[in-house]
Protein backbone atom coordinates (compact mmCIF):
# COMPACT_ATOMS: atom_id res chain seq x y z
CA UNK A 1 0.00 0.00 0.00
CA UNK A 2 1.62 3.06 -1.00
CA UNK A 3 1.69 6.35 1.25
CA UNK A 4 -1.03 8.87 0.34
CA UNK A 5 0.54 12.27 -0.93
CA UNK A 6 -0.68 14.20 1.89
CA UNK A 7 1.04 11.87 4.26
CA UNK A 8 4.47 11.92 5.34
CA UNK A 9 6.69 9.21 3.67
CA UNK A 10 8.53 7.03 5.63
CA UNK A 11 10.56 3.62 6.29
CA UNK A 12 9.25 1.18 9.23
CA UNK A 13 12.06 1.80 12.31
CA UNK A 14 13.22 -1.24 14.44
CA UNK A 15 15.41 -1.36 17.38
CA UNK A 16 17.50 -4.41 17.62
CA UNK A 17 17.20 -4.83 21.24
CA UNK A 18 13.28 -5.02 21.15
CA UNK A 19 13.23 -7.76 18.32
CA UNK A 20 13.04 -11.94 18.96
CA UNK A 21 15.56 -14.10 16.58
CA UNK A 22 12.01 -14.74 14.19
CA UNK A 23 11.62 -11.03 13.91
CA UNK A 24 15.08 -10.36 12.77
CA UNK A 25 15.01 -12.61 10.24
CA UNK A 26 12.26 -11.97 9.12
CA UNK A 27 13.61 -8.88 8.55
CA UNK A 28 16.18 -10.28 6.54
CA UNK A 29 14.13 -12.16 4.14
CA UNK A 30 12.86 -10.30 0.81
CA UNK A 31 9.31 -10.34 -0.59
CA UNK A 32 8.78 -13.68 -1.66
CA UNK A 33 8.74 -13.81 -5.68
CA UNK A 34 5.61 -16.76 -6.61
CA UNK A 35 7.72 -18.27 -9.53
CA UNK A 36 4.97 -21.18 -10.59
CA UNK A 37 2.79 -18.14 -11.89
CA UNK A 38 5.20 -16.50 -13.92
CA UNK A 39 6.80 -19.93 -15.13
CA UNK A 40 3.64 -20.74 -16.64
CA UNK A 41 3.78 -17.40 -18.46
CA UNK A 42 6.99 -17.33 -19.57
CA UNK A 43 7.29 -21.01 -20.32
CA UNK A 44 4.61 -20.23 -24.02
CA UNK A 45 6.82 -17.46 -24.91
CA UNK A 46 9.83 -19.24 -24.94
CA UNK A 47 8.27 -22.10 -26.48
CA UNK A 48 6.69 -19.94 -29.25
CA UNK A 49 9.88 -17.81 -30.21
CA UNK A 50 11.50 -21.12 -30.21
CA UNK A 51 9.69 -22.08 -32.99
CA UNK A 52 8.43 -19.47 -34.88
CA UNK A 53 11.16 -16.94 -34.43
CA UNK A 54 10.90 -13.55 -35.58
CA UNK A 55 6.94 -13.33 -36.44
CA UNK A 56 6.61 -14.77 -32.62
CA UNK A 57 8.94 -11.64 -30.87
CA UNK A 58 7.05 -9.18 -33.47
CA UNK A 59 3.46 -10.60 -32.04
CA UNK A 60 4.82 -10.24 -28.63
CA UNK A 61 6.40 -6.98 -29.66
CA UNK A 62 2.88 -5.47 -30.50
CA UNK A 63 1.26 -7.39 -27.46
CA UNK A 64 3.57 -6.16 -24.51
CA UNK A 65 5.42 -2.91 -25.97
CA UNK A 66 2.53 -1.99 -28.18
CA UNK A 67 4.47 -1.46 -31.15
CA UNK A 68 4.79 -3.16 -34.62
CA UNK A 69 8.43 -3.45 -36.06
CA UNK A 70 8.91 -3.92 -39.50
CA UNK A 71 12.20 -5.79 -38.14
CA UNK A 72 13.62 -7.30 -34.96
CA UNK A 73 17.00 -6.73 -35.26
CA UNK A 74 19.06 -3.60 -36.33
CA UNK A 75 22.77 -4.50 -37.33
CA UNK A 76 25.89 -3.07 -37.12
CA UNK A 77 26.99 -0.08 -37.62
CA UNK A 78 24.56 1.90 -36.13
CA UNK A 79 23.28 5.14 -37.29
CA UNK A 80 23.56 7.52 -34.60
CA UNK A 81 21.29 10.32 -33.77
CA UNK A 82 23.37 13.72 -32.80
CA UNK A 83 23.88 13.43 -28.90
CA UNK A 84 23.58 16.34 -26.41
CA UNK A 85 27.70 17.25 -26.29
CA UNK A 86 27.56 16.84 -22.37
CA UNK A 87 25.75 13.77 -22.61
CA UNK A 88 28.22 12.28 -25.36
CA UNK A 89 30.97 13.53 -23.26
CA UNK A 90 29.56 12.05 -19.74
CA UNK A 91 29.35 8.49 -21.48
CA UNK A 92 32.51 9.20 -22.89
CA UNK A 93 34.37 9.39 -19.35
CA UNK A 94 31.84 6.70 -17.82
CA UNK A 95 32.65 4.47 -20.79
CA UNK A 96 37.01 4.98 -20.12
CA UNK A 97 36.60 4.47 -16.28
CA UNK A 98 34.38 1.34 -16.45
CA UNK A 99 36.79 0.42 -18.97
CA UNK A 100 40.29 0.54 -16.87
CA UNK A 101 38.30 -1.23 -13.89
CA UNK A 102 37.60 -3.50 -15.79
CA UNK A 103 41.04 -4.15 -17.85
CA UNK A 104 42.72 -4.31 -15.10
CA UNK A 105 40.86 -7.74 -14.18
CA UNK A 106 42.15 -9.41 -16.74
CA UNK A 107 44.82 -12.07 -15.69
CA UNK A 108 47.36 -13.81 -16.70
CA UNK A 109 47.84 -17.16 -17.09
CA UNK A 110 49.67 -19.49 -14.67
CA UNK A 111 51.79 -22.35 -14.67
CA UNK A 112 52.86 -24.54 -11.58
CA UNK A 113 54.99 -27.02 -11.97
CA UNK A 114 53.83 -29.62 -9.48
CA UNK A 115 56.06 -31.97 -9.11
CA UNK A 116 59.48 -31.92 -11.34
CA UNK A 117 58.21 -32.30 -14.62
CA UNK A 118 54.26 -32.22 -14.10
CA UNK A 119 53.38 -28.28 -15.32
CA UNK A 120 49.86 -27.11 -15.01
CA UNK A 121 48.42 -24.39 -16.32
CA UNK A 122 45.66 -22.03 -16.29
CA UNK A 123 44.46 -19.56 -18.72
CA UNK A 124 41.67 -17.87 -20.15
CA UNK A 125 39.60 -17.21 -23.18
CA UNK A 126 36.53 -15.17 -24.32
CA UNK A 127 33.57 -16.55 -24.50
CA UNK A 128 32.75 -16.28 -27.92
CA UNK A 129 28.95 -14.87 -28.43
CA UNK A 130 27.21 -12.64 -25.72
CA UNK A 131 23.61 -11.50 -24.96
CA UNK A 132 23.40 -8.12 -23.20
CA UNK A 133 20.20 -7.72 -21.79
CA UNK A 134 19.25 -3.73 -21.10
CA UNK A 135 15.93 -3.60 -19.43
CA UNK A 136 12.91 -0.85 -20.90
CA UNK A 137 10.54 0.03 -18.94
CA UNK A 138 10.17 3.45 -16.78
CA UNK A 139 13.67 4.48 -17.58
CA UNK A 140 15.90 4.65 -20.38
CA UNK A 141 19.41 2.41 -19.32
CA UNK A 142 22.28 3.48 -21.42
CA UNK A 143 24.20 2.67 -17.99
CA UNK A 144 23.25 -0.70 -18.15
CA UNK A 145 24.33 -1.01 -21.62
CA UNK A 146 28.16 0.29 -20.71
CA UNK A 147 28.32 -1.70 -17.49
CA UNK A 148 27.50 -5.15 -19.76
CA UNK A 149 29.18 -3.86 -22.78
CA UNK A 150 32.75 -2.64 -21.66
CA UNK A 151 33.48 -6.09 -19.62
CA UNK A 152 32.62 -7.79 -22.81
CA UNK A 153 34.87 -5.85 -24.95
CA UNK A 154 37.45 -6.18 -22.85
CA UNK A 155 37.18 -9.40 -22.32
CA UNK A 156 37.41 -10.20 -26.24
CA UNK A 157 33.81 -11.55 -27.09
CA UNK A 158 33.51 -12.09 -31.05
CA UNK A 159 30.08 -11.27 -30.95
CA UNK A 160 28.01 -9.03 -28.54
CA UNK A 161 24.64 -9.27 -28.99
CA UNK A 162 22.30 -5.84 -27.30
CA UNK A 163 18.70 -6.74 -26.55
CA UNK A 164 16.29 -3.73 -25.24
CA UNK A 165 12.55 -3.26 -25.90
CA UNK A 166 11.99 -0.35 -28.34
CA UNK A 167 10.11 2.93 -27.76
CA UNK A 168 7.11 3.49 -28.49
CA UNK A 169 7.98 4.68 -31.78
CA UNK A 170 9.71 1.68 -32.69
CA UNK A 171 13.28 3.39 -32.08
CA UNK A 172 16.14 2.20 -29.81
CA UNK A 173 17.43 5.17 -27.52
CA UNK A 174 20.39 7.25 -29.11
CA UNK A 175 22.17 6.78 -26.00
CA UNK A 176 22.09 3.14 -26.55
CA UNK A 177 22.71 3.44 -29.87
CA UNK A 178 25.82 5.48 -29.01
CA UNK A 179 27.16 2.71 -26.47
CA UNK A 180 26.44 -0.29 -28.94
CA UNK A 181 28.92 1.57 -31.04
CA UNK A 182 31.51 2.47 -28.37
CA UNK A 183 31.10 -1.33 -27.56
CA UNK A 184 31.56 -2.52 -30.98
CA UNK A 185 28.24 -4.48 -30.64
CA UNK A 186 27.38 -6.62 -33.99
CA UNK A 187 23.83 -5.98 -33.51
CA UNK A 188 20.46 -5.06 -31.39
CA UNK A 189 17.53 -7.25 -31.08
CA UNK A 190 14.90 -4.57 -30.51
CA UNK A 191 12.64 -6.36 -28.25
CA UNK A 192 12.46 -6.94 -24.95
CA UNK A 193 10.99 -9.86 -22.17
CA UNK A 194 11.12 -13.24 -21.81
CA UNK A 195 10.65 -12.95 -25.98
CA UNK A 196 14.59 -11.39 -26.26
CA UNK A 197 15.66 -13.74 -24.10
CA UNK A 198 14.22 -16.70 -25.85
CA UNK A 199 15.25 -14.96 -29.53
CA UNK A 200 19.16 -14.99 -27.59
CA UNK A 201 19.13 -18.56 -26.37
CA UNK A 202 17.68 -20.10 -29.61
CA UNK A 203 18.64 -17.41 -32.24
CA UNK A 204 16.06 -16.86 -35.01
CA UNK A 205 16.25 -16.25 -38.38
CA UNK A 206 17.55 -12.64 -37.80
CA UNK A 207 18.83 -13.17 -34.11
CA UNK A 208 22.31 -14.36 -33.39
CA UNK A 209 22.00 -17.36 -30.92
CA UNK A 210 24.63 -16.66 -28.18
CA UNK A 211 26.63 -18.94 -25.66
CA UNK A 212 25.54 -16.65 -22.47
CA UNK A 213 23.09 -14.18 -21.40
CA UNK A 214 23.62 -11.29 -19.07
CA UNK A 215 21.94 -7.97 -17.62
CA UNK A 216 19.11 -7.16 -14.96
CA UNK A 217 15.49 -7.61 -15.86
CA UNK A 218 11.84 -8.02 -14.31
CA UNK A 219 10.55 -11.03 -13.40
CA UNK A 220 9.63 -12.21 -16.74
CA UNK A 221 13.13 -11.41 -18.07
CA UNK A 222 14.96 -13.42 -14.77
CA UNK A 223 12.60 -15.88 -14.93
CA UNK A 224 13.28 -17.03 -18.87
CA UNK A 225 16.81 -16.52 -18.77
CA UNK A 226 16.75 -19.22 -15.80
CA UNK A 227 14.20 -21.60 -18.14
CA UNK A 228 16.72 -21.33 -20.63
CA UNK A 229 19.66 -22.13 -18.89
CA UNK A 230 17.89 -25.25 -17.43
CA UNK A 231 16.81 -26.26 -21.49
CA UNK A 232 20.08 -28.47 -22.76
CA UNK A 233 19.22 -28.23 -25.98
CA UNK A 234 19.77 -24.37 -25.50
CA UNK A 235 23.08 -24.51 -24.55
CA UNK A 236 23.46 -21.10 -22.90
CA UNK A 237 24.38 -19.61 -19.48
CA UNK A 238 23.03 -16.75 -17.37
CA UNK A 239 25.24 -14.49 -15.34
CA UNK A 240 22.82 -14.69 -12.40
CA UNK A 241 19.24 -14.40 -11.00
CA UNK A 242 18.13 -11.03 -10.22
CA UNK A 243 15.58 -9.82 -7.95
CA UNK A 244 14.99 -6.39 -7.23
CA UNK A 245 17.48 -3.24 -6.54
CA UNK A 246 18.67 -3.07 -2.92
CA UNK A 247 20.73 -0.58 -0.98
CA UNK A 248 21.99 -0.99 2.72
CA UNK A 249 23.19 1.97 4.44
CA UNK A 250 24.86 2.02 7.30
CA UNK A 251 25.18 5.07 8.66
CA UNK A 252 26.73 6.39 12.74
CA UNK A 253 26.65 9.88 14.79
CA UNK A 254 29.26 10.79 12.04
CA UNK A 255 26.78 11.07 9.47
CA UNK A 256 25.27 14.02 7.31
CA UNK A 257 21.72 13.16 7.10
CA UNK A 258 20.61 14.51 4.09
CA UNK A 259 23.49 12.04 2.28
CA UNK A 260 22.01 9.37 4.12
CA UNK A 261 18.39 10.45 3.05
CA UNK A 262 19.92 11.26 -0.68
CA UNK A 263 21.14 7.44 -0.90
CA UNK A 264 18.05 5.58 0.44
CA UNK A 265 16.34 7.72 -2.29
CA UNK A 266 18.04 6.94 -5.31
CA UNK A 267 17.64 3.41 -4.76
CA UNK A 268 14.10 3.89 -3.70
CA UNK A 269 13.20 5.52 -7.19
CA UNK A 270 14.47 2.67 -9.33
CA UNK A 271 10.50 0.73 -8.53
CA UNK A 272 7.89 -0.12 -6.48
CA UNK A 273 9.53 -3.09 -4.75
CA UNK A 274 12.82 -1.69 -4.74
CA UNK A 275 15.03 -2.53 -1.21
CA UNK A 276 15.69 0.39 0.99
CA UNK A 277 17.43 -0.19 4.30
CA UNK A 278 19.02 2.35 7.02
CA UNK A 279 21.11 0.35 9.69
CA UNK A 280 21.74 2.65 12.51
CA UNK A 281 24.72 2.24 14.76
CA UNK A 282 24.21 4.74 17.66
CA UNK A 283 22.14 7.29 16.31
CA UNK A 284 20.75 9.15 18.85
CA UNK A 285 16.50 9.73 18.90
CA UNK A 286 17.08 12.93 17.38
CA UNK A 287 19.18 11.74 14.56
CA UNK A 288 16.99 9.36 13.18
CA UNK A 289 14.41 11.92 13.02
CA UNK A 290 16.61 14.10 11.31
CA UNK A 291 17.59 11.26 8.65
CA UNK A 292 13.43 10.80 8.67
CA UNK A 293 12.93 14.05 7.99
CA UNK A 294 15.32 14.91 5.71
CA UNK A 295 13.63 11.46 3.33
CA UNK A 296 10.21 12.94 3.59
CA UNK A 297 11.55 16.39 2.41
CA UNK A 298 13.78 15.35 -0.72
CA UNK A 299 11.23 12.34 -1.96
CA UNK A 300 8.32 15.00 -2.13
CA UNK A 301 10.67 17.37 -4.55
CA UNK A 302 11.55 13.76 -6.88
CA UNK A 303 9.85 13.54 -10.03
CA UNK A 304 9.37 9.81 -9.26
CA UNK A 305 7.79 10.53 -5.96
CA UNK A 306 5.14 8.44 -6.88
CA UNK A 307 7.41 5.21 -6.96
CA UNK A 308 8.92 6.36 -3.77
CA UNK A 309 5.55 6.26 -1.83
CA UNK A 310 5.54 2.20 -3.01
CA UNK A 311 9.07 1.62 -2.11
CA UNK A 312 10.18 3.30 0.97
CA UNK A 313 7.09 2.44 3.26
CA UNK A 314 8.11 -1.60 2.66
CA UNK A 315 11.57 -0.54 3.56
CA UNK A 316 13.09 0.04 7.26
CA UNK A 317 15.57 1.13 9.29
CA UNK A 318 17.52 -0.90 12.29
CA UNK A 319 19.23 0.92 15.52
CA UNK A 320 21.98 -1.37 16.76
CA UNK A 321 24.37 -0.19 19.87
CA UNK A 322 27.67 -1.39 18.26
CA UNK A 323 29.56 -1.72 14.43
CA UNK A 324 29.90 -5.24 15.10
CA UNK A 325 26.31 -6.56 15.16
CA UNK A 326 25.42 -3.84 12.44
CA UNK A 327 27.86 -5.59 10.54
CA UNK A 328 26.75 -8.98 11.57
CA UNK A 329 22.94 -7.80 10.15
CA UNK A 330 24.39 -6.44 7.02
CA UNK A 331 25.92 -9.90 6.24
CA UNK A 332 22.97 -11.77 6.72
CA UNK A 333 20.93 -9.79 4.59
CA UNK A 334 23.63 -9.44 2.01
CA UNK A 335 22.51 -6.70 0.41
CA UNK A 336 23.55 -5.36 -3.53
CA UNK A 337 24.73 -2.27 -2.11
CA UNK A 338 26.33 -1.23 0.60
CA UNK A 339 27.16 1.91 1.51
CA UNK A 340 29.05 2.93 4.91
CA UNK A 341 28.34 6.43 6.60
CA UNK A 342 30.49 5.88 9.59
CA UNK A 343 33.07 7.90 11.46
CA UNK A 344 35.70 4.83 10.49
CA UNK A 345 34.65 3.12 7.44
CA UNK A 346 37.60 1.65 6.47
CA UNK A 347 38.01 -0.32 9.77
CA UNK A 348 34.40 -1.84 8.80
CA UNK A 349 35.62 -3.72 5.60
CA UNK A 350 37.66 -6.64 6.98
CA UNK A 351 34.37 -7.52 8.36
CA UNK A 352 32.33 -7.34 5.24
CA UNK A 353 31.91 -10.81 3.80
CA UNK A 354 28.56 -10.49 2.13
CA UNK A 355 27.63 -7.71 -0.23
CA UNK A 356 27.83 -7.00 -4.12
CA UNK A 357 29.35 -3.45 -3.95
CA UNK A 358 30.85 -1.51 -1.00
CA UNK A 359 30.61 2.27 -0.70
CA UNK A 360 33.07 3.44 1.39
CA UNK A 361 33.16 6.91 3.26
CA UNK A 362 30.61 9.88 2.79
CA UNK A 363 31.28 10.99 -0.61
CA UNK A 364 31.01 7.37 -2.35
CA UNK A 365 27.03 7.79 -3.21
CA UNK A 366 25.51 4.80 -4.95
CA UNK A 367 24.95 7.18 -8.11
CA UNK A 368 29.03 7.19 -9.00
CA UNK A 369 28.97 3.65 -9.23
CA UNK A 370 26.05 3.01 -10.84
CA UNK A 371 27.06 5.71 -13.81
CA UNK A 372 30.44 6.86 -14.12
CA UNK A 373 33.12 5.92 -11.40
CA UNK A 374 34.81 2.17 -13.18
CA UNK A 375 33.03 -0.84 -11.03
CA UNK A 376 29.77 -2.74 -12.45
CA UNK A 377 26.32 -2.01 -11.40
CA UNK A 378 25.35 -5.57 -12.07
CA UNK A 379 25.36 -6.85 -8.69
CA UNK A 380 23.39 -9.98 -7.08
CA UNK A 381 20.05 -8.95 -5.51
CA UNK A 382 18.00 -11.05 -3.17
CA UNK A 383 20.55 -11.78 -0.58
CA UNK A 384 22.57 -14.08 -3.40
CA UNK A 385 25.35 -11.71 -2.89
CA UNK A 386 26.36 -14.84 -0.29
CA UNK A 387 27.66 -16.89 -3.55
CA UNK A 388 27.53 -14.73 -6.35
CA UNK A 389 29.51 -11.82 -7.50
CA UNK A 390 28.84 -8.90 -9.62
CA UNK A 391 29.49 -9.24 -13.30
CA UNK A 392 33.07 -8.28 -13.87
CA UNK A 393 35.56 -9.57 -16.69
CA UNK A 394 35.81 -12.99 -16.00
CA UNK A 395 31.84 -13.09 -16.53
CA UNK A 396 32.94 -13.25 -20.13
CA UNK A 397 35.41 -15.77 -20.16
CA UNK A 398 36.54 -19.26 -19.69
CA UNK A 399 39.40 -20.19 -18.31
CA UNK A 400 41.06 -23.24 -19.66
CA UNK A 401 43.49 -25.52 -17.96
CA UNK A 402 46.49 -27.57 -19.23
CA UNK A 403 49.37 -29.98 -18.25
CA UNK A 404 52.40 -31.07 -20.09
CA UNK A 405 54.20 -34.12 -18.48
CA UNK A 406 58.30 -34.61 -19.55
CA UNK A 407 59.11 -38.09 -19.28
CA UNK A 408 60.82 -37.43 -16.16
CA UNK A 409 57.77 -36.39 -14.45
CA UNK A 410 55.58 -39.24 -16.02
CA UNK A 411 57.78 -41.56 -14.35
CA UNK A 412 57.55 -39.04 -10.90
CA UNK A 413 53.61 -39.43 -11.32
CA UNK A 414 53.09 -42.97 -12.59
CA UNK A 415 52.80 -44.99 -9.57
CA UNK A 416 50.58 -42.14 -7.68
CA UNK A 417 48.32 -42.10 -10.65
CA UNK A 418 48.28 -46.13 -11.37
CA UNK A 419 47.56 -47.09 -7.82
CA UNK A 420 44.56 -44.29 -7.40
CA UNK A 421 43.12 -45.88 -10.94
CA UNK A 422 43.49 -50.06 -8.83
CA UNK A 423 41.54 -48.01 -6.13
CA UNK A 424 38.46 -47.02 -8.68
CA UNK A 425 38.92 -50.32 -10.59
CA UNK A 426 39.75 -48.51 -13.73
CA UNK A 427 42.21 -50.68 -15.64
CA UNK A 428 42.73 -48.80 -18.98
CA UNK A 429 43.16 -45.77 -16.93
CA UNK A 430 46.10 -47.78 -15.16
CA UNK A 431 47.66 -49.23 -18.37
CA UNK A 432 47.59 -45.44 -20.54
CA UNK A 433 50.06 -44.46 -17.87
CA UNK A 434 51.52 -48.13 -17.70
CA UNK A 435 52.33 -48.97 -21.46
CA UNK A 436 54.59 -45.81 -21.63
CA UNK A 437 56.81 -46.01 -18.39
CA UNK A 438 57.14 -49.68 -19.52
CA UNK A 439 58.01 -48.54 -23.40
CA UNK A 440 61.30 -46.74 -22.17
N1 LIG B 1 21.20 0.94 -9.12
C1 LIG B 1 20.89 0.12 -10.26
C2 LIG B 1 21.69 0.47 -11.49
C3 LIG B 1 21.32 1.76 -12.15
N2 LIG B 1 21.16 2.92 -11.51
C4 LIG B 1 21.16 2.04 -13.46
C5 LIG B 1 20.92 3.86 -12.40
N3 LIG B 1 20.91 3.34 -13.58
C6 LIG B 1 21.10 -1.34 -9.90
O1 LIG B 1 22.32 -1.63 -9.37
ZN1 LIG C 1 20.68 3.02 -9.46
Amino acid sequence: VPTPKDMKIEMRSFNSKDLNSTEMSLLLQRPIIKSDQIIDLVNPIIEKVKIHGDSAIKEYTSKFDKVDMDSVVKMAPFVIPELDPEVKKSIDIAYSNIKKFHEAQLTEPIVVETMPGVTCSRFSRPIERVGLYVPGGSAVLPSTALMLGVPAQVAGCNKIVLATPPAKDGSIAPEVLYVAHLIQAHSIVMAGGAQAIAAMAYGTETVSKVDKILGPGNQFVTCAKMLVQNDITAMVSIDMPAGPSEVLVMADMSCDPDYVASDLLSQAEHGPDSQVVLVGVNLTLEKQNEISQCLHEQAIKLSRVDLIRYSIPKSFSIQFDNYDSAIDFSNNYAPEHLILQTEDPDSLIPKINNAGSVFVGKYSCESCGDYASGTNHTLPTYGFARMYSGVNTSSFQKSITSQKLTKEGLSNIASTVMTLAQVEGLDAHKNAVYIRVKKD
